[in-house]
């Protein structure tokens, strides 16, 4: 496996020189993201990420993300000069030699929580999901933590209001629409696109949601058989959904050759409903048995990209939600682990 880091680029207030530090890391996880959705990204952009990070002795081979447009998502009328930028994107970035890109069709909200900083009993604080809060939240008045800033009230209304005759079906065929041309491209410049499972995995405020479980992936890869059609395992995505049997899913798609990107975490079920909260990345800190999440994918011959996911504010650091430094270099080592004894006791 090859350990990585999500780096926000130059205004991420951790530096490189930081992540360059944590033991066996490769390479940054990283992206445009100051070009609106759906408009092609400068190739001097990438160039420049790329120079930076190279710099420093880190690799830049995976994208997260580029983002798919709404309008994509909703198959309108304009979907098409959109999917050829998006394919455009993926030309530039196999450019500057990124080999995985990772990405969503989550509408509107390709991440849900009730609570940004949840307070945890030994001081830390992290990102958690509340059944009871959520059941207040009035979808026409809708103010959620982490959301204000993304859309204004209207744009999300409008936006809300056009899923509302899109069914999962549509949605699933939309996919397809839009992996039917991007990935012939991948094939074309050696990219594998990896789906970003729904965060958490179920439908939320009456939006589709189509890539929560093992029926939906099976659905989607039968449909677009290439390999390069595969899949980022967020263990604590699908692992917020008490159905999703993580070992298991790593095991299948590993050998099926469609893991390209793994995000590590741990997510601790606080209730009998759904509500979950983010842990340390241990097994004895929340609900998953990371090791024979890991076991699973070395048995079964894992070679792709792999980073710590959202981490806890540890240790006073007051970082983004999700996104400390501190947290995640401690996941970083627990995964280092993991997988050295995991690959020596192949
Ligand atoms: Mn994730």
């Amino acid at each position: 496996m090859k350990l990585t880091f999500r780096w926000y680029g130059e205004k991420d207030c951790i530096p490189l020189n930081y992540i360059r530090q944590i033991p066996n890391m490769s390479g940054v996880v990283t992206a445009v993201y100051d070009v609106p959705v759906g408009e092609v990204w400068p190739l001097e952009r990438l160039i420049k990420l790329k120079e930076l990070a190279n710099s420093y002795g880190l690799e830049m081979e995976v994208i997260e993300s580029i983002p798919v447009h709404e309008d994509i998502k909703l198959g309108k009328d304009n979907r098409d000069q959109l999917i050829a930028n998006y394919c455009e994107n993926v030309r530039r970035v196999a450019k500057v030699g990124v080999k995985c890109v990772c990405y969503n069709f989550m509408p509107v909200f390709d991440w849900l929580r009730t609570e940004m900083h949840h307070q945890n009993k030994d001081g830390s604080n992290s990102l958690s999901y509340s059944y009871e809060d959520f059941q207040k939240v009035d979808p026409n008045n809708l103010h959620l933590p982490g959301w204000d800033e993304s859309y204004t009230p209207d744009e999300l209304q409008n936006l809300l209001k056009e899923y509302q005759n899109i069914s999962h079906e549509d949605l699933f065929n939309n996919l397809v629409y839009f992996l039917k041309k991007v990935i012939p491209v991948c094939d074309e410049v050696n990219v594998k696109m990896a789906i970003h499972p729904d965060d958490p995995p179920w439908d939320i405020f009456g939006l589709p949601r189509i890539v929560s479980n093992e029926a939906d992936l099976d659905k989607m890869f039968h449909a677009v058989p290439s390999i390069n059609n595969g899949l980022t395992l967020c263990t604590g995505s699908f692992g917020a959904g008490r159905n999703n049997n993580l070992s298991h899913m790593a095991e299948k798609y590993t050998k099926q050759g469609r893991v390209h990107f793994v995000h590590l975490r741990n997510v601790l079920w606080t209730d009998n409903h759904d509500s979950f909260c983010e842990v340390g990345h241990c097994s004895k800190a929340g609900s998953l048995d990371m090791a024979k999440i890991v076991k699973a994918l070395v048995d079964n011959g894992f070679d792709g990209y792999v980073r710590p996911d959202h981490g806890r504010n540890i240790f006073g650091e007051d970082g983004k939600p999700g996104y400390g430094l501190y947290d995640r270099a401690l996941g970083a080592a627990y995964i280092n682990g993991l997988f050295e004894m995991a690959e020596k006791n192949k």
